[in-house]
């Protein structure tokens, strides 16, 4: 039966954890996946979580099936901290539905899409997070990619993106980054994204904002910029939200897809096909992380907790930053470290290549992705020095 069946290339960075799982070496440290460690080097499990989680075991409730899209409070409440007190929220122009993870939402996105139209071309950015290009392939789209990484100024190429964007054919479905971008760190400023909202609006083009890290650049409200300047200008997109990051909940897979509509009559159409997509891949969404983030977000005191605590992540990710950029210096690297406190979110792109992060890799200990790519969200002061020393060695 399986006889032809070929063995599936590995997805390039949760092999690199099977890896760094098999290294012996005690001094090993892991910047490869992006999943945020505390300074101990842990994952945490927020207070606030951990607070919802106990008032749920105090008060257990029996599991029914949830509706299709998912529990109604946690939609609601993830259009309220995406879109804000919007009119498009106020109108009930926007279609949520819970999804399993930032993942989900934008597999759930994909194949919407491709219902509505197969002959759609996907543009994601040049280079993107690994999973966006197979997912809209496996959505049975063509996926090709506009420029954004400029390697000679360490940031976007803003005009190799937007002149992509101008030539691109109307209906082209392109994949934004809300902030954060994976695997760079590099985005855009408020200038670039209006450019990009009126390329976007000139060439009827589909914008699909993945935000799978709200909160962790420089706010909340900072991060989401992008999906405002969307609603301004009155089109129609997609918003795809992971908690994985924010609410430390990577396993619970918790997350939504929102699409923009012209109406409510529209979006309650949008919403049936949406729930037909879903219900012909997993019927309905599961309960538990859903109902925390729901508890957390609805609840004023877990609220300000949350916040205050994915402030706390977010400001340490930027003390790694200033730390990195310094003590690279300090310890006689001769590039300029410049660009790693530009960066934002989890991840920088190094500048080492391939043949470098090989080298951190098998001499020292030191995961990374091939690309260049570190998390600097898994530094910490005990492990600091061993990776400056080591990029110092190899570069
Ligand atoms: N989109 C981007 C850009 C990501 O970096 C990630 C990372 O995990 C995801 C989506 C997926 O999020 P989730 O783990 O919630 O599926
Ligand atoms: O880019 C990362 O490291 C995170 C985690 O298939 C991740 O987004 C990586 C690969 C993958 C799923 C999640």
């Amino acid at each position: 039966l399986f006889a032809a069946v070929e063995l599936a290339p590995r997805d390039p960075i949760l092999g690199l954890n099977e890896q760094f799982n098999a290294d012996p070496n005690p001094a090993k440290v892991n910047l490869g996946v992006g999943v945020y460690f505390d300074e101990n080097g842990k994952l945490p499990l927020l207070r606030c979580v951990q607070q919802a989680e106990q008032a749920m075991a105090e008060a257990p409730k029996a599991r029914n099936y949830l509706p299709i899209d998912g529990i109604a409070a946690y939609d609601a409440a993830v259009q309220k901290l995406v879109f804000g007190d919007s009119a498009a929220v106020r109108d009930g122009r926007i279609a949520t539905v819970q999804a399993l993870g930032g993942t989900g939402a934008l597999k759930i996105g994909a194949d919407l899409l491709h219902r509505m139209n197969p002959e759609a071309k996907v543009l994601i950015s040049s280079p993107s997070w690994e999973n966006h290009r197979a997912l809209f392939e496996s959505a049975g789209f063509v996926v090709s990619s506009y420029p954004y990484y400029d390697p000679a100024t360490r940031g976007v190429d803003v005009d190799g993106m937007v002149g992509a964007l101008e030539q691109a054919a109307p209906g082209t479905i392109v994949v934004l980054h809300a902030c954060c971008h994976n695997p760079t760190g590099c985005d855009l400023l408020p200038a670039d994204w209006d450019r990009v909202v009126a390329a976007v609006q000139s060439r009827n083009l589909v914008a699909f904002i993945d935000m799978a890290y709200q909160g962790f650049g420089d706010g909340i409200a900072e991060d989401g910029a992008a999906v405002h300047r969307f609603l301004e200008a009155g089109v129609g997109f997609f918003v795809s939200t992971s908690f994985s990051k924010s609410f430390s909940l990577y396993g619970e897979r918790v997350g939504a897809l929102s699409v923009v509509c012209e109406s409510k009559e529209e979006a309650g159409r949008v919403l049936s096909q949406l729930k037909r997509v879903v219900r012909t891949n997993y019927s309905n969404p599961p309960t538990h992380g859903a109902q925390i983030v729901t508890n957390v977000l609805t609840s004023p005191e877990l609220r300000a907790l949350w916040e205050d605590e994915l402030a706390g992540m977010r400001g340490r990710i930027k003390k790694m930053r200033a730390m990195l950029a310094e003590r690279l210096q300090a310890a006689g690297s001769t590039m300029d470290t410049s660009f790693i406190t530009r960066q934002r979110g989890m991840f920088s792109y190094s500048g080492l290549n391939a043949a470098q992060m090989q080298r951190l890799r098998d001499e020292f200990g030191v995961y990374g992705v091939d690309s260049g790519r570190i998390c600097v969200a898994a530094l910490n002061e005990g492990n600091i020095d061993a990776v400056v020393a080591a990029m110092v060695k190899v570069a």
